[in-house]
């Protein structure tokens, strides 16, 4: 086999795979912070591009000579897309792009002024191979010395696929020695891009997939044993003095956008960032060790913790991806308890798709953008200004049958952290974290926005026959901004330790006629459903749901993040390693082992639920397997 006469044959190929590879390590070490802990690690990230570009631009060898140049320029253009919305995707989720979130075009049309904070004058480099490869095949033509296309031997087309497969087969060697098991555990993507890369990565989410669109058809509702043997064994008694505190009594939920609890009680050039929850935290409950659990779908899988107490999916939005599923959500359950329930969230109603999953949930009510009156002057950044938005959502409100259970979210703390000046009451932070920076100012304005809702609810007689729910609904500062957050904390560095703890955010339960106090219990955004039904007296004890009451003493001090990392009250494992929490000193992984096998069980027992839509076969108490089946057949 004649290696060097193929590799002439086929130059323009080669030289646009070589380009692309170079490219795809350059946009590795530039746009995405995949953590490297060694040389062999860095070695599988260099090569890991190559084996798909190989595959992926050697289908022009299937072609007549003469579509072969133009369809490399197609390959080439398609494969430097998909990096591109990658760059532009990680730049602000600080993750890669999965073909649910490809697929959630409704949203990328919100994304407005995001986007175009998104996408950077030097996003064109990615393009530069192609150009690159236009000017050299336009230079090769004029000189005429150099053959573009030519016939090829079925040798040389051996040669190159032979070379792709070798390739193939080293990466994958390579990858399942570093971590054995890369392929079935699919928790981290970080991992698996730095294993097998980005654009194979793509390939695998599709297989992953169409599986789970399988796995619907074959779940038969079964598996349910399994699952409610496993919620039976961990089923804990909720508080029984608070049962019933809130029967009858208005629900009011602030989903607070991007707050993460290391702002509250800190100040910025001596001026507090959150005064009035500071204050407000006084007269409430306060949860200080309360995690978010969400994942790519962001606010969504906030609120689908919120309302199901069970996890959102590790790929995609589950808004998105399984909006149409049986669920015995909040909304529902209290229907029959005669509650009206809404949300109410100026923005657009098919955002997230919103308005189809709000069905499956059982709200009455989305009082969405077109209930709102927004123009360029009340609106910034997202949209609607919180102040904005509370003080017209106050009609909405008073308009409602009681009792309700009302869900509002608020839009201004929200990237890229955006204000007018008359809005600023602090100061922006210096560091080289333009978001960082920003993030302060519009903290504080949400604050005094709900400061002002607070106020309105007490000037209507509404606050004193209401509980008021307050929580941060994910995280606002991405690691991308490790440095400056440092900074700001003064640490010398952010370590994965400190990561978790940053996934910290603030809960706070107000009910009238109550001091509360701080509750420091390890818990999370699964347990608000459980708390919440317990308050308004409704027996928690058939509900699916992975949570606990978070004011009952016997709630198991455990919280499994969605990336499959956990808090005790003693530990914090993530990335492999096992954490003192007193200390954030890394310990023998022995430590944490106990947890572990919950953790991974409790979330792939959650997936099951959502993969299989096994609520169908369940009415809240018991198993309806053989009858739903048969109403599906006919
Ligand atoms: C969009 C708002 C923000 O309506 O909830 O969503 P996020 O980007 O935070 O998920
Ligand atoms: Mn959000």
């Amino acid at each position: 086999m004649n290696l060097k006469s193929t590799f002439h044959k086929m130059w323009p190929l080669y030289l646009l795979v070589i380009m692309m590879w170079l490219k795809t390590y350059i946009v590795y070490k530039t746009s995405f912070d995949i953590k490297i802990e060694s040389w062999m690690q860095e070695l599988i990230l260099f090569i890991n591009p190559l084996s798909f570009l190989l595959f992926f631009l050697g289908i022009t060898l299937l072609v007549k000579e003469k579509s072969r140049i133009p369809l490399l320029f197609v390959l080439g253009s398609i494969a430097s897309f998909i990096l591109f919305a990658n760059v532009g995707y990680y730049r602000f989720f600080n993750d890669f792009l999965t073909i649910p979130v490809l697929f959630q075009t409704s949203n990328m049309s919100d994304l407005g002024n995001s986007a175009t904070e998104l996408i950077q004058f030097s996003d064109l480099f990615i393009f530069a191979d192609l150009m690159i490869l236009g000017a050299v095949l336009a230079f090769a033509k004029k000189k005429n010395n150099m053959s573009i296309t030519q016939p090829l031997l079925k040798r040389d087309k051996s040669a190159y696929v032979l070379l792709a497969v070798i390739i193939s087969i080293v990466n994958l060697g390579l990858a399942e020695a570093e971590r054995p098991q890369l392929l079935t555990r699919t928790f981290d993507r970080e991992m698996l891009v730095k294993n097998i890369g980005t654009y194979n990565f793509h390939i695998y989410d599709i297989i992953l997939q169409s599986k789970s669109s399988a796995q619907r058809a074959f779940a038969d509702g079964s598996e349910f044993v399994e699952i409610e043997n496993y919620l039976k064994a961990n089923v804990r008694q909720p508080n029984e003095e608070l049962f019933g505190v809130a029967r009858d009594k208005n629900i009011i939920i602030i989903s607070m956008e991007s707050l993460q609890n290391f702002v509250i009680g800190e100040t910025i050039d001596g001026e507090e960032i959150t005064p009035f929850l500071n204050d407000f935290i006084e007269e409430s409950y306060y949860f200080d060790n309360f995690y978010h659990q969400t994942g790519q779908g962001k606010t969504s899988d906030s609120e689908f913790l919120l309302e199901n107490s069970l996890y959102p999916l590790g790929r995609g939005a589950v808004f998105f991806t399984h909006g149409t599923n049986e669920y015995q959500a909040t909304p529902e359950i209290i229907s029959d308890y005669g509650y009206y329930s809404s949300v109410m969230h100026a923005n657009n109603k098919s955002f997230w798709n919103r308005d189809i999953m709000y069905q499956s949930l059982g709200y009455d009510r989305f009082f969405e953008i077109n209930d709102y009156t927004v123009t360029e002057e009340n609106s910034i950044g997202w949209g609607l200004k919180d102040k904005d938005f509370f003080e017209q959502s106050i009609e909405h409100l008073k308009s409602q049958p009681e009792p309700y259970y009302t869900k509002f979210i608020t839009l201004t703390n929200h990237f890229p952290f955006e204000l007018g000046e008359e809005d600023k009451m602090v100061n922006e932070y210096t560091s080289n974290s333009r978001t960082l920076n920003r993030y302060f100012p519009t903290v504080r304005y949400m604050d005094e926005s709900i400061k002002h809702f607070i106020q309105r609810l007490k000037d209507e007689g509404i606050y004193e026959k209401s509980i008021i729910i307050l929580y941060g609904d994910h995280y606002g500062i991405s690691e991308n901004h490790n440095k400056a957050m440092a900074q700001f904390l003064g640490k010398d560095e952010i370590t994965p330790f400190d990561s978790i703890q940053l996934q910290k955010v603030p809960l706070i339960v107000h009910i009238p006629g109550q001091e509360g106090s701080t509750i420091s219990r390890v818990s999370g955004q699964i347990d608000l459903k459980p708390t919440i039904l317990n308050l308004m007296g409704i027996s928690t004890q058939n509900q699916v749901q992975f949570g606990a009451d978070l004011f009952s003493s016997n709630k198991f001090p455990f919280t499994v993040l969605r990336d499959g990392s956990f808090i005790t009250s003693e530990y914090v494992y993530t990335a492999n390693t096992c954490y003192e929490k007193s200390t954030g000193e890394a310990i023998d992984v022995a430590a944490c082992e106990p947890y572990m096998d919950k953790a991974k069980r409790e979330l792939e027992l959650s997936d099951k639920i959502v993969y299989g839509d096994l609520l169908r076969f369940y009415n809240g108490n018991d198993y309806l397997g053989e009858e739903v089946l048969k109403q599906e057949e006919n």
